[in-house]
Parts: structure tokens; C-alpha cells; sequence
């Protein structure tokens, strides 16, 4: 009797229709996710994940229709066709663009409806209808069987929004699990869908962007003035020994990832050499080598040290500037360049929304992105997140030669980075023997990398390209944690790994070969935002109008200290560690802390500075003198085969 009661309470019930809306549509997004997105699952955690991260969205959403007394249906069928717009009009989006819409492309509806043109309609099919196939369903429910329903009761609702609370924490715990601080380094979108969902990543965008704008909002042009006083104050001018050496010359950076400065020179237990490469080039007689130069990243790791280059501005406490900041005003090496004449281009074998570069580069003024979609990304070529680095290093080749000279570029390697495994045929080298597979495995890795700029310097010598291309090569963050100190202490033949061998540990190397110009071993302190002025005066730009915080390595008026981005800093006399004050020579905590109070004031202030310029868009009411700003709607970085109508390149190539 119970059971036939219950059973007829459900057949007419709001529930009822609610639990065939939630699982239809459930089953019709992760049907898309399969047919439409490429996520890059590699794991049955994150095939698990794929699989129920619709589930707390289509619950919460839903859910709320049961707040209506009435029409309770009406709302629901409102709701799924809204999101079903939002799914639909995403995968659009992505056959077109391989990424996810977010709110400042909304924002910016009208030029991105301008790429899109008449290829928009291409882009849809007839079949896409299935993808709204659960609304006509509901339809056609509401008004049949479900015709009688019509009070609901709120109690249900309460239900229903604890379940799906539930559901998302059960998601979010496991997708941590998966991804540690995913929300807060918000890495990719392809990431936050892949383990969130494409309606949470929605949500998780649009505070985002609140955010940002309401900082955005209440700054104005006088905001920027203490900064340009202080900038002024804290100057270093271009030695004239350096300056314009590089005139007119190519430049290539290279993005050394992960690699620390104590492997440049470090030999294994039987003698060998783990990147004899590059030590050789810290003798080499047109190269400086600054072995006393230190990453200045956050959570944004290689794209806080793109930022920290191509800016000398500090990135963010929390969060990646890459991803948080990208609609902001930025003056950066490429706009720079480009006023000289200079074509651009970024070159990196990983997906092009990682890290949202897709999207910053056209605020930098890149004119050409080459990504995976250049690539050969056989399984063989690939490791962890992405190509090789002896295959990228390789086919970039005739993509570089190709560019329009002279040239300023950027290589991102890859391969050397965490957790550092190699395949077999990688390399010959042997891992190491420190009882800590990360460690061990890091010698491996690193060597290969060296074996790839090897190869890589022989190609640019064959293409005649080294004798007119500066090459700055930088580490660009540490590779070895905290966590891998006990193998570290053997590693570097010492007791105890203490706050100031610490510091010293984020040393990463840095190399500027110039052709014709006698580099050497350069021991001054300096960091990641030293580098834009040292390059731009060594090709013949000054940098005194630019809103930068960096101070020319070369520069007899170098101030000789790096700070890091939580306020610790080193110099060539202290080094200050969570307030403490240590002797840069002996690493012995120091009696008198004043020592470091003098830098440490200025690391504040600097820091503060820098925040102003980047939290409030401060760049957007300043332009430096002889400077033409650039205009990011005029770049896209389309795929290899969709050159045809791509602006940037028609204009400067
Ligand atoms: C991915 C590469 C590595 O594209 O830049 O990122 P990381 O984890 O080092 O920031
Ligand atoms: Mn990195």
C-alpha cells in the first residue's frame, strides 16, 4: 500500500521531473564533453571526474526552480534552456577557437563575431539540435504527464541544494586531489572544465572577472604618479660600454624550464657532467653568464617568469597574472620592439590556452603564437604537458627562419619539469642515486634538456642565424622543492639545508650571448626583472620612460639585490628569510637585524608599487615617450591551417 502511494506521489511529483530533467541533461553534457572538447583526460580519476562533474551544476540549477511555487516546471525548462545555450554556444565557440568562452570574450562579442564572420554558420550542423533534445523532452513531459503537477513543496528545495552542495565538494576534494590549488593558480580552462565541469568553470569566471574589474574600476590616472616618481628615484642608466651593442640584432629567449643554477656545473659521483653544454657556455667569450641571479615567481610559475621578462613588474601574491590580468594595459617587450621594427613571435609545444597565453600575448603585442597545433604531438614526441624538447627545438627551426628579421622570439622548453621522467631513448644519462625519485630523476631530465640546446645552438649556427641574434636563456623558476631538502643535503654535500642555502637554491641560471661583445662571469645579485633593461640597453633602448621595475644587470649603477615575491630578498651582503636577517657569505643568522632593514623597506615598497600598476591597471593612463600603444583586437593566433584572413600576420609579416 506505501509502496503504490510512493510510487504515485513520485510519478506526479516536481521531483520526479526534476530528477528526468537532472539526468538528461547530465547524460546529454558528458555526451558532449566526449563528442565536442578535447580535454587531455589521462587518468581514470579524471575520467571520473568528466563523468560527474555535470551533476552538481545541473542539481543547483534545477534545484532552484523548486524556490517557485508555482510554475516550478516552466522555471525548470527556462533554466535547462539556458544552460543549454551556454553548453551550445561553447562548443561553437571551441570548433572554432579550441577554447572556452569567458567573460571578456563576451565582452569583446563584436570582434570576436568579426573572426568568426560568415564561417559562424559553418560551424553548426543540423545534429547540434540533440544538444537541446532534453528541452523538447521536457516539453513535451510538462505538458502530458506531468500536467497536474502543480504546488511544490520549498521543503524539497533545502533537500535538493544540500545534495548538490554535497555533490561539488565530493567533486572539488577529488579534483584537488588530482590538481592541488587549482582554483587558486586557475592554470587553464581546459583544466577547470575537464575537472569542474563547463558550468562551474562559468561561475568561477565570472567572479573572477568581478573581481578584477571593481579593482579596476576605482583607480585613475593619479594613481600612476607615485609610481612614476619612484621609478624615476630607482633608475639604474645603461653603462655606455653595453649600450646599442646589439643594435638591430634577432633575439631568442629561451624558457629553461625548471632548472636551478647548482646543475650548471654539478658533476655525478663518477665525474660526468649533467649539462656540460651550457657550462661550457658560461666560458664562452660572447656569452655573460649571472650565476648569481634568482626567480622571482609565484603561483604562476613559467608565466610569472614570462611576465617578470617581458614587464621587469612583479607578478601577483596569489593567483597568475597570465590568467587574472590579461585584459589589463601592458607595455611589453614585443609592443616595445615592434616600434623598432621588430616581428614576434612565442614558440611552445603545449596547448596555447595553458596559462591563458592565448589571450595575454595579444596584450604583449605577439604577432605570431606557434602551439601544439604546429607540432608533430605523437606519443613518442610527448611527455607530461607536452613536446619534447630535442622535437620542439627541431621543428621550430623553419618556423623561426621563416619569421621576418629582425626578430624578437621566445621559446618555452618543457620537458625538464616536475616530476622530471623520461622514456627510454630519451637520453643515455643516468638518473641519480640521492633515495628521492624526483631528485634523481631532475639529473636525467636536465641533462636532456642540455643535450637539446646543444642541438638547438648547432641548428641556429647551420641557419646563420647566431652570428645576429642575441640569446637570453633563463631558469625560470626552481625545480626541486622544499619538499626533496633530505636528498638536497646530499645532493650539495651538506648538514642541513637552512633558510639562507634555501635562498640561495633559487638561484636560476641566466645567459645573454651577444655576438662581437666580450660577455663573462657576472656575480652581481640580480632577478628575473633585471632582464628587460639589461636586453633593451644592450640593443640600444633606453628604458627611463618605461614603467618597470627592474635595474640593468650591466649598469654600474646595478643595485645588486633580488626580491622574492613573499618580501624575502637577497643582496650580496643579507639575506632576509621570514624577517630574519642572514649573512649572505656565511648563512649565519646575524645578531642585528638592521642589517637587512634598509633593503627590506625597499622590497616593500616596490612590491606595493608593482601590485598598483598590475591590480589597478595603472599602465592604461600612462605612455611612455616615442611608445605606440598596441591594440589586442588586432592579433589571433589561429591554427597552421587557418592562416587565411589572420590580421596580425598580413600586417607585419
Ligand atoms: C606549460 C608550462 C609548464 O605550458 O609552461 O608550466 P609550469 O607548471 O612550470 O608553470
Ligand atoms: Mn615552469
Amino acid at each position: 500500500m506505501n509502496k503504490i502511494r510512493l510510487s504515485k506521489k513520485l510519478n506526479n511529483s516536481h521531483i520526479t521531473f526534476l530528477i528526468i530533467a537532472v539526468v538528461l541533461f547530465w547524460i546529454k553534457t558528458y555526451a558532449a564533453y566526449q563528442i565536442e572538447f578535447n580535454l587531455g583526460i589521462d587518468n581514470n580519476l579524471q575520467k571520473f571526474l568528466l563523468l560527474v562533474n555535470p551533476l552538481s551544476s545541473a542539481l543547483f540549477f534545477f534545484g532552484l526552480a523548486l524556490l517557485f511555487k508555482k510554475r516550478t516546471k516552466l522555471v525548470m525548462i527556462v533554466m535547462n534552456f539556458l544552460l543549454s545555450f551556454l553548453l551550445y554556444a561553447n562548443i561553437a565557440y571551441y570548433r572554432f577557437f579550441n577554447d572556452f568562452i569567458t567573460v571578456p570574450v563576451l565582452m569583446q562579442a563584436k570582434t570576436n563575431a568579426g573572426q568568426l564572420g560568415d564561417s559562424a554558420l559553418s560551424l553548426m550542423s543540423p545534429w547540434d539540435i540533440f544538444y537541446f533534445a532534453d528541452f523538447f523532452i521536457l516539453i513535451a513531459l510538462a505538458l502530458t504527464v506531468f500536467k497536474k503537477v502543480t504546488v511544490t513543496n520549498r521543503k524539497s528545495f533545502k533537500l535538493v541544494l544540500l545534495f548538490a552542495i554535497t555533490t561539488f565538494l565530493f567533486n572539488l576534494g577529488l579534483a584537488e586531489k588530482d590538481r592541488p590549488q587549482l582554483l587558486t593558480r586557475s592554470f587553464d580552462r581546459n583544466y577547470l572544465v575537464k575537472y569542474l565541469g563547463a558550468y562551474n568553470f562559468t561561475i568561477y569566471d565570472v567572479i573572477q572577472n568581478i573581481k578584477s574589474s571593481s579593482q579596476r574600476a576605482l583607480a585613475d590616472s593619479s594613481d600612476i604618479t607615485d609610481v612614476e616618481n619612484y621609478r624615476k628615484a630607482n633608475y639604474a642608466e645603461p653603462n655606455p660600454q653595453y649600450f646599442g651593442k646589439a643594435k638591430g640584432m634577432n633575439v631568442i629567449y629561451v624558457s629553461l624550464e625548471s632548472l636551478q643554477t647548482f646543475i650548471i656545473d654539478y658533476k655525478m659521483p663518477d665525474g660526468q657532467e649533467v649539462m656540460p653544454f651550457l657550462h661550457s657556455l658560461t666560458h664562452d667569450k660572447n656569452t655573460f653568464y649571472f650565476d648569481n641571479f634568482y626567480h622571482q615567481t609565484g603561483q604562476g610559475k613559467t608565466s610569472d617568469a614570462e611576465f617578470l621578462m617581458e614587464n621587469s613588474l612583479y607578478p601577483m601574491a596569489q593567483g597568475a597574472v597570465f590568467v587574472n590580468k590579461a585584459q589589463n594595459t601592458y607595455q611589453a617587450m614585443p609592443a616595445i620592439l615592434k616600434g623598432q621594427g621588430y616581428t614576434s613571435a612565442v614558440f611552445h609545444g603545449n596547448q596555447k590556452t595553458f596559462w591563458n597565453r592565448n589571450v595575454i600575448y595579444k596584450a604583449f603585442g605577439y604577432d605570431q603564437f606557434f602551439d601544439s597545433e604546429y607540432y608533430n604531438m605523437s606519443d613518442e614526441n610527448t611527455k607530461n604537458y607536452g613536446l619534447k624538447d630535442k622535437p620542439f627545438f627541431k621543428e621550430s627551426m623553419p618556423l623561426l627562419k621563416s619569421l621576418k628579421q629582425p626578430f624578437y622570439t621566445k621559446f618555452i622548453s618543457l620537458s625538464n619539469h616536475f616530476p622530471f621522467g623520461m622514456d627510454p631513448g630519451d637520453t643515455e644519462f643516468p638518473v641519480g642515486d640521492y633515495g628521492d625519485s624526483v631528485v634523481n630523476q631532475y639529473f636525467q631530465s636536465a641533462h636532456y634538456l642540455d643535450e637539446a640546446i646543444k642541438q638547438f645552438f648547432d641548428d641556429l649556427k647551420a641557419s646563420g642565424l647566431y652570428d645576429n641574434t642575441v640569446v637570453v636563456m633563463y631558469g625560470d623558476h626552481y625545480g626541486i622543492s622544499e619538499n626533496h631538502n633530505e636528498a638536497m643535503t646530499k645532493v650539495l654535500g651538506v648538514d642541513e639545508i637552512t633558510p639562507a642555502i634555501n635562498a640561495k637554491l633559487q638561484r636560476v641560471p641566466l645567459f645573454i650571448h651577444v655576438p662581437g661583445v666580450k660577455g663573462g662571469i657576472q656575480s652581481q645579485v640580480g632577478g628575473e626583472v633585471d632582464v628587460r633593461p639589461t636586453v633593451l640597453h644592450l640593443l640600444g633602448i633606453d628604458t627611463k620612460d618605461y614603467m618597470e621595475f627592474g635595474s640593468d644587470l650591466l649598469s654600474k649603477q646595478h643595485r645588486n639585490w633580488a626580491l622574492f615575491r613573499n618580501g624575502d630578498f637577497v643582496s650580496s651582503n643579507v639575506i632576509q628569510v621570514k624577517d630574519k636577517c642572514y649573512s649572505a657569505k656565511t648563512e649565519e643568522l646575524l645578531e642585528n637585524p638592521e642589517a637587512c632593514k634598509d633593503i627590506s623597506e625597499k622590497v616593500n615598497t616596490e612590491l606595493q608599487m608593482s601590485d598598483e600598476i598590475v591590480y589597478k591597471d595603472l599602465l592604461r593612463f600612462y605612455k611612455p615617450e616615442g611608445y605606440t600603444p598596441i591594440n589586442p583586437d588586432d592579433y589571433d593566433y589561429l591554427g597552421p591551417n587557418e592562416k587565411k584572413g589572420n590580421k596580425a600576420t598580413e600586417d607585419n609579416h
